[in-house]
């Protein structure tokens, strides 16, 4: 049985470009790391915060009205936004607006 498990699961990562993907970014000293990631249409982005105080990740137009967003994350939160459009979201800390970061998502190939 667990050799029908593994022989699944390998089919399945030599397919993984074209599965939804989760990605990490931390939340440490007051940066987003990487603050800069491209993920694919589809993907996962989930943010966890290992700071001391509170963060968001918010994207705002220009209008600052919210595209999405993290809500409020205290030490060792962590939330999760999926990605369904492609395009550059560059997005900010509600709390701490110097902190900057952005996703590029691409069309699945
Ligand atoms: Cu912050």
């Amino acid at each position: 049985m667990s050799a029908i498990l593994l022989s699944a699961s390998a089919s399945f990562a030599v397919f993984a470009g074209a599965e939804p993907n989760t990605h990490q970014i931390i939340i440490q000293g007051g940066e987003y790391i990487p603050a800069e990631l491209t993920i694919q249409v589809g993907d996962t982005v989930q943010w966890i915060n290992k700071d001391f105080i509170p963060h968001t990740a918010t994207a705002q137009d220009e209008a600052q009205q919210v595209l999405w967003d993290t809500g409020n994350l205290n030490k060792g939160d962590s939330a999760e936004v999926q990605f369904t459009e492609v395009g550059l979201s560059e997005y900010i800390c509600l709390y701490h607006p110097v902190m900057k970061a952005q996703i590029t998502v691409e069309a699945v190939l």
